[in-house]
């Protein structure tokens, strides 16, 4: 019996690598790449290629715009797909409506791409809440989003979609207010708008397609997101060092956020202080290094944590 080589290596490869599509180029792509080069995936440098292969793992990436990822999840082209919750609930609903599938399994949600989606108006506007809206042209890159919120408040509007440049739709007369993306709040000030109301938050998120991987490719897929939630974490997580009266340890413990069972050391020639050693994982702000301060900690080191497993 004949066999074609090509197409038992591709059924092959299906079988086996991972393959995840991300955004090509735009406000997802470093902190995606950062991501898995944290991860341990080495992936070609040329931002150009499509499709590009992991040196280490069986991991192919697909390079598309934003827009396309959550299609090419639920129509199972991908394994998982990185992108804004925002895209990702927009294309869904207008997928229902085009009669197309839509299953999805959400992975894990990312600790990037966080932004809000708002309206805004022209500065000059008193703004009194969303029923100003009633009957105005609105424009945005989010129209089933937007059409939900409003149709819940009873709000009849008209929307112009737009792709890009949604800031500049009052200023040339095509909208009354627009429904964007904020994340500074820089843009809309400068276009002489203000920002009245959010309508959704969103952070990017792994999603994965709603079906059984292959045994070879689940292995990758739990590899990953074990890595995947240790990067995330130790971005979050501080190991701190410091010298401490044994009287305030109490104390001192209770300030430490997200503290677990520290490591307390004796130290040489003192009877009274120790040193304490305490992995925090969560934000350390000044103030609560000033409060040890002042429960007599002294030497407090607060150090970065790389890589973090378990
Ligand atoms: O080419 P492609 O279609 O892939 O990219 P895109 O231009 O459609 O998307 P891109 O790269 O701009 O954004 C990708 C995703 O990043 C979005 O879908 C969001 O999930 C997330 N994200 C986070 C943002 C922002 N922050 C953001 N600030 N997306 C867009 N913006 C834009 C916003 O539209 C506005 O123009 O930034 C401007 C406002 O920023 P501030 O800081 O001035 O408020
Ligand atoms: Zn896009």
């Amino acid at each position: 019996m004949s066999t074609c080589k090509a197409c038992c290596e591709n059924q092959g490869s299906e079988k086996k690598r991972l393959r995840i599509a991300i955004q090509k180029s735009g406000r997802l792509t470093d902190e995606t790449l950062k991501l898995f080069k944290s991860s341990g995936i080495k992936i070609s440098a040329n931002r150009d290629h499509l499709l590009a292969h992991a040196e280490n793992l069986p991991i192919d990436i697909l390079r598309v715009r934003d827009d396309d990822i959550p299609g090419l999840v639920m129509d199972h082209v991908v394994d998982w797909g990185i992108v804004g919750q925002n895209v990702l609930e927009e294309t869904t609903m207008q997928r229902e409506l085009d009669g197309m599938p839509t299953g999805f399994n959400e992975v894990l949600k990312l600790n990037f791409g966080d932004c809000r989606l708002s309206v805004a108006v022209p500065t000059e506007h008193e703004w009194t809440g969303l029923k100003d809206l009633e009957g105005a042209k609105i424009a945005t890159t989010y129209p089933h989003l937007l059409k939900r919120v409003l149709k819940q408040e009873g709000v009849n509007f008209k929307s112009v979609l737009l792709t890009g440049s949604v800031e500049v739709a009052p200023r040339a007369g095509l909208a009354d207010a627009i429904c964007d993306l904020v994340c500074t709040g820089a843009t809309l000030q400068s276009n002489g708008l203000k920002e009245v109301q959010t309508i959704y938050t969103s952070k990017a998120v792994l999603i994965g397609r709603d079906q059984e991987l292959y045994p070879e490719k689940k292995a990758i897929a739990d590899l990953l997101i074990e890595r995947f939630k240790g990067v995330m974490s130790a971005e979050e997580s501080r190991y701190i060092m410091m010298n401490a009266p044994k009287a305030k340890l109490e104390a001192i413990r209770a300030i430490l956020p997200g503290a677990e069972n520290p490591s307390i050391i004796p130290l040489e020639g003192s009877d009274d202080h120790v040193a304490l050693h305490v992995v925090s994982r969560e934000k350390l702000f000044w103030e609560t290094l000033e409060q040890l301060k002042s429960l007599g900690a002294t030497s407090i080191l607060v150090v970065p944590i790389e890589k973090m497993l378990g």
